[in-house]
C-alpha cells in the first residue's frame, strides 16, 4: 500500500528515531534542518517537482571515504537523484529549497543518519521518502551511500550544442506576409498541456480547438511577441519552440534547446526592437540566451555563475528564474535564484552587453509589472520577500516582508479604494494576499508598503489574477491539502474588500470524473470579461478547462475534449504580450 507522504510532525519523534539508531537529536537536526525555514508540505511537492537531467551522460568520481557502490547502484541512484531530489537540493547539491548534500557535509552526517532522514524525513520539511512508500528500505540505504559521492557533473550546453539542435521549419521568407486564418488571434489561449508535451491554441471566442502543437518535455510557459504574432513556448528540456500565428493553421515554425533544463523565455518589447529578439533562461546550465526573434537562432550567451548576494559566496548553479522584457527601453529583466541578484540586460549593443546587477534577496522565483510597467515585482521565495526593481533607475526600489514564500505567478494590479495603486502577491505557505502599493508619486506613503492583507481560503496558492476592466480578485489554491479548497476559488471583491469571498466550486462545475481536478491559474479573456480556470487532473484523466462569466461569477463554457490532458498555464495573446495582470 502507498501512504501518504508526509513530514513528521514533533520534533520528538525523530528524537525518537535516533534514540533507537544512536545519533542525538541535535546531530540529527543539524542534519536535515532546511537552511533558513520550515516548508510546508505543498511547497516541498512543488519543488520537487523532477528534474529532465536524469537522462543526461555526466562525468562523476568516486569519492575513496564515501561508502561503496556499484556503477549500477549509482545509475539507479542518480536517476531516483535527479527525479526526486534536485529539485530543491540542487543539480550540485549545493542546496537551494532543501540543505546542502555534498561531500564535506554528508560524510560526516554517516549512513545511518542519512538513511533515517531519507526515510522518515525531518520536521523542517524534508518529505518522508520511506515511510510514504515512494522509496524501499533498499532505495533508501542506495540514497544515503549516494549523496556522500562526489555530485555527477552534466555537460555543458553551450552555441555548438544549441546550434545541433536548432532549427528553422519554415524560414521567414517562406512565412505568410499576412495573416492567412479568420481567427481573432489576438484573443486566442495558449494552453500548457503539461503531461503530454504539448500546448492547445484555443479560440478565445468559440472555445475550439484550432490546433495542439507538440513542445518540449514537461512544456511550462508560453509567453507572445511585440507584434502578437509569434508565440513562444518553453519546455522544462529547455527546448523553445516558435509558433507563428499568422499561419492558415499556427504551428511551429523553428525550435532550439538552450541548454538541458529550463523554465523562462520571453521577447524583446522596445520600440524598434519589436520581435526582434527572444531571451530564455536555463536551469542547467546556468546561464540565458538572446536568440534572433523569428529563427531562434542563438546569438548571446551568458553565465549566470557567481556570487551570492548576501553572504557573497561562490554559487556554481545559480539557476535562471523568471525574465520579463522592459517595454520603453531595450533591456531584459533576469531573475537568478541562488545568487538573488537581478540582472538589468541591455540588448541594444549585444557584441558590447551592458548588464547592471541589482542585489535582491534568495531565492528569485517569479513576478510581474506594475500597471505602469516602471516597477518589476519578483518574489524573493525563501526570504518571503518581494522585492521591487525600478526599470527606470536600474535600481532596487524596496524590499517588501510578505507572508510565507510568496508565490505571484505575475501578480495583480488593481487600483484599491482607499489605498490607490496596488500590486497583489499570494502565498503558497499561508492564506495571506498582500497587497502592496506601487504609486510612489500620488501614494507615497503606501507606496512598497503591504496596505492590507487579505484572508483567502488557505496555503497552497500559486496565482491570484484580475483585469483593469474587473472588478473581482480571483485566487487559486491547487497544492492545498483539502481537496475541497484546492478544487475551488476564491474570488474577492475589489469594492469591497472587507466583504468575505466568495467560494466557486470549479472542478464540480467542470464535470470531470475521478481525478486530483486541481483549480489552476485563474486567466482573462481578451476583453476582460471571461475568466478561464484550468482543471488538472493526472494524465490518465479527464481535465477540463471552466470558463467563467467575470460580471455574474457564473459558469458560461466547459472545454472538454480528449486532447485537454493536463492543462496548467493558460496565455490569452493580447494580455501576455500587453503584460495585462
Ligand atoms: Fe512554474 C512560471 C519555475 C512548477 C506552472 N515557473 C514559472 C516561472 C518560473 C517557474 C521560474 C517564471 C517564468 C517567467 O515568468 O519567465 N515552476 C518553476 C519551478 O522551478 C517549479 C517550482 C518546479 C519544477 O519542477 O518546474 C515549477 N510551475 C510549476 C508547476 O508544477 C506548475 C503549477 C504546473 C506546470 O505547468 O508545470 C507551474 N509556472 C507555471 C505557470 C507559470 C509559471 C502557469 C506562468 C504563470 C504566469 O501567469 O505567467
Amino acid at each position: 500500500m502507498k501512504v501518504e507522504r508526509k513530514w513528521l510532525p514533533i520534533a520528538g519523534l525523530v528524537a525518537g528515531l535516533f534514540a533507537l539508531s544512536g545519533p542525538t537529536l541535535a546531530q540529527a537536526q543539524q542534519a536535515g534542518d532546511s537552511p533558513h525555514r520550515d516548508l510546508p508540505k505543498s511547497e516541498m511537492e512543488y519543488q520537487a517537482g523532477g528534474s529532465p537531467l536524469a537522462a543526461e551522460p555526466m562525468h562523476h568520481s568516486i569519492n575513496p571515504k564515501a561508502p561503496p557502490m556499484t556503477e549500477a547502484e549509482f545509475q539507479k541512484a542518480r536517476n531516483i537523484y535527479f527525479e526526486r531530489c534536485a529539485g530543491c537540493h540542487g543539480v550540485l547539491r549545493k542546496g537551494a529549497t532543501g540543505k546542502p548534500l555534498t561531500p564535506d557535509i554528508t560524510i560526516e552526517r554517516g549512513t545511518e543518519i542519512l538513511k533515517t532522514f531519507i526515510k522518515y524525513g525531518s520536521p523542517a520539511g524534508m518529505p518522508n521518502w520511506g515511510t510514504s512508500g515512494d522509496l524501499t528500505d533498499d532505495d533508501v540505504d542506495l540514497m544515503a551511500r549516494y549523496i556522500q559521492h562526489e555530485p555527477p557533473t552534466p555537460p555543458e550546453f553551450g552555441m555548438p550544442q544549441m546550434k545541433e539542435t536548432w532549427k528553422v521549419l519554415i524560414p521567414p521568407e517562406k512565412r505568410p506576409t499576412k495573416k492567412m486564418n479568420d481567427w481573432d488571434v489576438t484573443n486566442l489561449f495558449s494552453v500548457t498541456l503539461r503531461d503530454t508535451g504539448e500546448i492547445a491554441l484555443i479560440d478565445g471566442e468559440s472555445k475550439e480547438i484550432i490546433n495542439i502543437v507538440k513542445t518540449g518535455y514537461a512544456v511550462h510557459i508560453s509567453r507572445m511577441s511585440a507584434s502578437g504574432r509569434y508565440l513562444f513556448v518553453i519546455g522544462r528540456d529547455a527546448k523553445i519552440n516558435l509558433i507563428d500565428l499568422w499561419m492558415e493553421k499556427p504551428d511551429n515554425v523553428a525550435e532550439i534547446r538552450v541548454g538541458l533544463e529550463a523554465r523562462s523565455v520571453d521577447t524583446s518589447k522596445a520600440k524598434g526592437f519589436e520581435d526582434k529578439y527572444a531571451i530564455a533562461g536555463a536551469y542547467w546550465p546556468p546561464q540565458y540566451v538572446i536568440m534572433n526573434g523569428d529563427t531562434l537562432e542563438p546569438l548571446k550567451i551568458q553565465s549566470t555563475r557567481g556570487t551570492t548576494v548576501d553572504t557573497q559566496e561562490y554559487h556554481p548553479e545559480p539557476r535562471v528564474a523568471a525574465i520579463v522584457a522592459v517595454h520603453d527601453k531595450p533591456e531584459f529583466i533576469v531573475n537568478v535564484k541562488e545568487t538573488g541578484k537581478v540582472l538589468m540586460v541591455d540588448y541594444s549593443d549585444l557584441d558590447n552587453l551592458k548588464t547592471t546587477e541589482i542585489g535582491a534577496a534568495r531565492f528569485l522565483h517569479d513576478g510581474g509589472w506594475d500597471a505602469s510597467k516602471r516597477f518589476f515585482l519578483v518574489a524573493a521565495n525563501n526570504s518571503n520577500k518581494i522585492a521591487v526593481v525600478d526599470s527606470h533607475e536600474n535600481k532596487l526600489a524596496a524590499l517588501v516582508d510578505v507572508g510565507a514564500i510568496p508565490h505571484p505567478g505575475r501578480g495583480a494590479n488593481f487600483v484599491h479604494p482607499k489605498f490607490g495603486p496596488v500590486w497583489a502577491t499570494g502565498h503558497l505557505g499561508d492564506e495571506s494576499i498582500a497587497l502592496i502599493g506601487t504609486d510612489p508619486e500620488k501614494h507615497p506613503e503606501n507606496a512598497w508598503k503591504v496596505v492590507q492583507s487579505l484572508k483567502a481560503q488557505g496555503g497552497g496558492n500559486l496565482f491570484i489574477k484580475t483585469h483593469p476592466k474587473s472588478k473581482n480578485l480571483w485566487v487559486d489554491t491547487p497544492l492545498n491539502p483539502d481537496p475541497k479548497i484546492a478544487q475551488s476559488i476564491a474570488v474577492f471583491d475589489l469594492e469591497n474588500l472587507d466583504k468575505p469571498y466568495e467560494v466557486l466550486p470549479i472542478g464540480e462545475w467542470a464535470g470531470v470524473g475521478e481525478g486530483a481536478r486541481r483549480i489552476t491559474q485563474p486567466e482573462y479573456n481578451k476583453a476582460g470579461d471571461e475568466v478561464w480556470f484550468s482543471v488538472w487532473s493526472a494524465l490518465n484523466q479527464e481535465s477540463a478547462i471552466v470558463v467563467v462569466d467575470d460580471k455574474t461569477r457564473k459558469l458560461k463554457a466547459v472545454i472538454k475534449d480528449d486532447r485537454i490532458k493536463t492543462p496548467t498555464g493558460k496565455f490569452n495573446v493580447h494580455n501576455t504580450q500587453n503584460d495585462i495582470y
